[in-house]
């Protein structure tokens, strides 16, 4: 329609220039000679927000005229970071937008600092969601997130006296140019009353949900840009509004401040995210904010789909579904729901087409981080659903009670309800059955899943269970955050490896380049320079950059084994005490742990504690720095990750199901020092053993030794360096007022040690020397650090999406022409 036609925005650096002054005054609402940094950074993200959606108007009106079918992402968590940067390099106008704020005297370094993390994730899980929506829109792939817009994003970490205290993350407090409120779009999301069931003419049964409490989801609209300006696509996030003001009951009978207090209970759905990444929380408000978010976006998937007037019997064939995770496994009775009751389908046709929507990445083979509900939470808090539920677990008992006669011990594990535990509701098992693909994210991690955890599933339905590898998004994690490397790179190839990791291989043959290799060995100087300067002014603390930066960044859990890296910390520490030469390293740790981990925290606290008298010591003269580096986030982690020389993986084989940290960082030049655990096998297979330091047991082995019962104890009395290193914690040797928690992480190291660190650390100990002895040949390690970077295609975001498309999805990329 003309009448609708865009007048087009100009991407230049007079337009943008007009643009940024024109949203200053008339958006923001300043006169320029008095906006503050921050007016500045509001100013200019305004102007580029328009450019962005109008890239999105184009990018939706082609998939409405193309008749594409859609993907939808249910994710809790959303883990992306800074807006501003982002969104300007994939709109390809970064160099012209800071041009821009040049002339009008404005230092972009200085406002894009000032920008909160959009940081609605505690870690792995919600990150892979971002980079994944990133690159949907990259490739031109119909995407479209949904989540919940927390008020409250994951805790700000703030270190007091050597231990993590947590500050709440009001990240929306400056208001957030980047988001479209949404109020026509609303919808209805019911909790708690009772189910009236009909009896209809023809022998089936109808129910109404009736009574109960209403609370409204209205949507914030975040347009995600494709890099080099192509398809801009959206991520819906959902806030809870109360259905009414007040409630009138309590308003005429004069009790104003109920009536208000009230409203403000509805709204606490979408107020904060838990901070828990690997424990399930079983509280009733997380029951709650995951059916919202589900139920609301199941009903908008399906308004669309009505709108767009395809028939509601084609819906997957038009849509596919993805659940991050059982957190939106609910969505499986929600859609049987809104079929069976509000369209008035019959129950086999709807359980066929909710089948063919739904699929299901599993993130974790943790017991405790895996789902189960109370059925009489359930009950009272969602009615009709857990009717539903008990029929969709009927029918399919039914159905392997017919293939498996007589196993009656298989269906009581296969049950949607464990009757074990006080009867409860496996999320896990309605997600796998009422999904026609379940997926783990590394190849170990898949099969660990079809071997422990799904092994009955499996036997069932093998052909559903597959792999898809997680990947990382070049774009933010090496254009943006490493533009030296890329620069580089960009010197010996084409530049097409953005959006093609694959031809990154043509940089192989330049790592036995040795101009190549001292270029590298410079960028990294300048990444260490920039992170030394970060962290000082974070912690105060004066680091080398002519040093080995041994980073472990990931959240602070016992099965990651932070305490492998402590311990050769120590020995380090002990080892220049004796006088002996070791290679000076910077040893950086950065995590958060879950508010109510404790064991988690005590790990911040030694962590601190060991770090300042290691810190403090004289005799360390400079080459040994220790740093714990407060509120790691993903702007942090763009810094950090281009200057690390080692990669800690070590977690315990056969507990991490990927890792993405670690493909960030071989990605950037870091060689891992790792387990053969989650995708560190697949990244050794694709760098090369000589590339890698790997240690330490197989997942079978640590299963074996488990087994065995050795005390963990028996470790230290062939390891004399060991035993002095755990007796001088023990001892207090390193403590500053935390004495008892040192000796008690000493203990729990002797006579529990879960996570085998003290079997393991004669291994460890012994790939830490060869990663040492390989540093100290520069161009040797330049050789590695090279060959790590190039070989690293396989670990694309865009490789991980494209299986999933092909293998789970069934959708094609549709790509909207780049603007001329
Ligand atoms: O799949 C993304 C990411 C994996 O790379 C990590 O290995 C895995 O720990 C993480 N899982 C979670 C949630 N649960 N737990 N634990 O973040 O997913």
């Amino acid at each position: 329609n003309p009448r609708h036609r865009l007048s087009p925005l100009t991407c230049d650096a007079p337009g943008l220039r007009q643009s940024i002054r024109d949203a200053l005054v008339r958006v923001v609402g300043k006169d320029p000679d008095l906006a503050t940094p921050r007016d500045w950074l509001h100013a200019v993200s305004f102007a580029i927000r328009e450019r962005i959606i109008e890239r999105r108007v184009v990018t939706r009106r082609q998939f409405a005229d193309e008749d594409v079918k859609r993907v939808y992402y249910l994710s809790m968590e959303y883990l992306i970071g800074r807006m501003l940067e982002a969104n300007l390099r994939n709109m390809g106008i970064l160099e012209v937008t800071q041009q821009a704020l040049q002339d009008l005297g404005v230092d972009f370094r200085e406002i894009a600092r000032l920008e909160e993390d959009a940081a609605l994730g505690n870690g792995g899980l919600g990150r892979l969601a971002a980079c994944i929506l990133e690159s949907m829109a990259t490739q031109g792939y119909p995407g479209y997130g949904y989540g919940i817009r927390y008020e409250y994003g994951m805790f700000q970490q703030h270190i007091e006296h050597f231990r993590q205290v947590e500050h709440p993350d009001n990240w929306l407090r400056f208001g957030n140019p980047w988001e479209f409120p949404r109020p026509e779009k609303t919808f209805p999301v019911r909790f708690y009353g009772y189910v009236v069931e009909h009896h209809q003419p023809d022998g089936e049964t109808s129910c109404n949900w009736e009574n109960g409490e209403e609370v409204l989801a209205m949507a914030y609209d975040y347009p995600t840009a494709g890099y080099e300006r192509r398809n801009v696509n959206n991520l819906r996030l959902w806030a809870a509004k109360a259905t009414r003001d007040f409630d009138l009951r309590y308003f005429n009978e004069g009790d104003y401040i109920r009536a208000v207090a009230d409203k403000n209970e509805s709204e606490t759905i979408s107020m904060v995210l838990y901070p828990n990444d690997a424990t399930a929380i079983g509280k009733e408000l997380r029951l709650k904010q995951e059916y919202f978010f589900v139920s609301a976006s199941l009903q908008d998937i399906i308004d669309r789909h009505l709108q767009l007037e395809y028939p509601i019997d084609e819906l997957a064939d038009k849509a596919a579904i993805q659940l991050n995770d059982t957190h939106p496994a609910i969505a499986v009775a929600e859609c049987m729901r809104l079929l069976l009751d509000e369209h008035r389908i019959p129950w086999d046709q709807a359980w066929t087409i909710t089948r063919n929507l739904f699929s299901y990445t599993n993130h974790t083979l943790m017991p405790e981080a895996l789902e189960t509900w109370p059925v009489a939470l359930m009950e009272r808090v969602l009615p009709r659903h857990m009717g539903i539920i008990y029929r969709i677990n009927h029918e399919f008992i039914e159905e392997v009670r017919h293939r498996f006669p007589g196993e009656h011990e298989f269906f009581r594990r296969l049950s949607i309800i464990d009757e074990d535990h006080g009867r409860r509701v496996r999320m896990a098992h309605l997600a796998v059955i009422g999904s026609h693909r379940v997926n783990g994210v590394a190849a170990l991690h898949t099969s660990l899943l079809k071997q422990t955890l799904f092994a009955d599933f499996n036997r069932v339905w093998p052909e559903r269970f597959v792999n898809v590898t997680n990947g990382v998004t070049p774009r933010l994690w090496m254009i943006q955050a490493n533009p030296g490397l890329t620069e580089l790179i960009e010197s010996r190839i084409s530049s097409d490896w953005k959006f093609d990791l694959d031809r990154l291989k043509q940089f192989e043959p330049y790592a036995s380049d040795d101009a190549t290799r001292e270029a590298f060995r410079a960028v990294k100087r300048r990444n260490k320079e920039r992170l030394a300067a970060l962290v000082h002014k974070r912690t105060g603390i004066t680091i080398r950059s002519d040093v080995m930066y041994d980073v472990q960044i990931k959240r602070i859990h016992e099965y990651k084994r932070q305490l492998l890296k402590l311990l050769h910390v120590i020995e380090l520490y002990q080892r220049i005490r004796d006088g002996e030469d070791v290679l000076p390293r910077v040893v950086l740790f950065a995590g958060k742990a879950a508010p109510g981990y404790q064991r988690a925290k005590d790990i911040i606290a030694v962590i601190n504690e060991v770090a300042d008298i290691v810190n403090h010591d004289p005799a360390m003269g400079d080459r040994l720095k220790c740093v714990f580096f407060p509120n790691y986030e993903v702007s942090s982690a763009t810094i950090i990750i281009p200057a690390a020389d080692l990669s800690e993986q070590i977690s315990t084989a056969g507990f991490e199901a990927s890792g993405t940290g670690n493909m960030k960082l071989a990605l950037n030049g870091a060689l891992t020092i790792g387990t053969l655990d989650g995708a560190n096998i697949e990244i050794r297979d694709a760098v090369g053993t000589e590339n890698i330091f790997i240690f330490g047991m197989t997942a079978d082995e640590i299963s074996a030794h488990r087994a065995q019962g050795i005390p963990p104890g028996a470790h230290l009395d062939s390891h004399p360096r060991l035993r002095s290193m755990v007796e001088a914690l023990r001892d207090g040797f390193f403590s500053n007022g935390g004495r008892h928690l040192h000796a008690e992480i000493a203990r729990y190291l002797l006579e529990e040690d879960p996570f085998f660190v003290l079997a393991d650390y004669a291994a460890y100990s012994d790939a830490c020397a060869q990663a040492d002895r390989m540093y100290q040949d520069a161009e040797a390690w330049s050789e590695a650090a090279l060959l790590n970077v190039a070989r690293m295609s396989h670990f694309s975001i865009d490789r991980t999406v494209r299986e999933y498309a092909q293998n789970i999805w069934n959708v094609v990329p549709e790509p909207v022409l780049p603007p001329c």
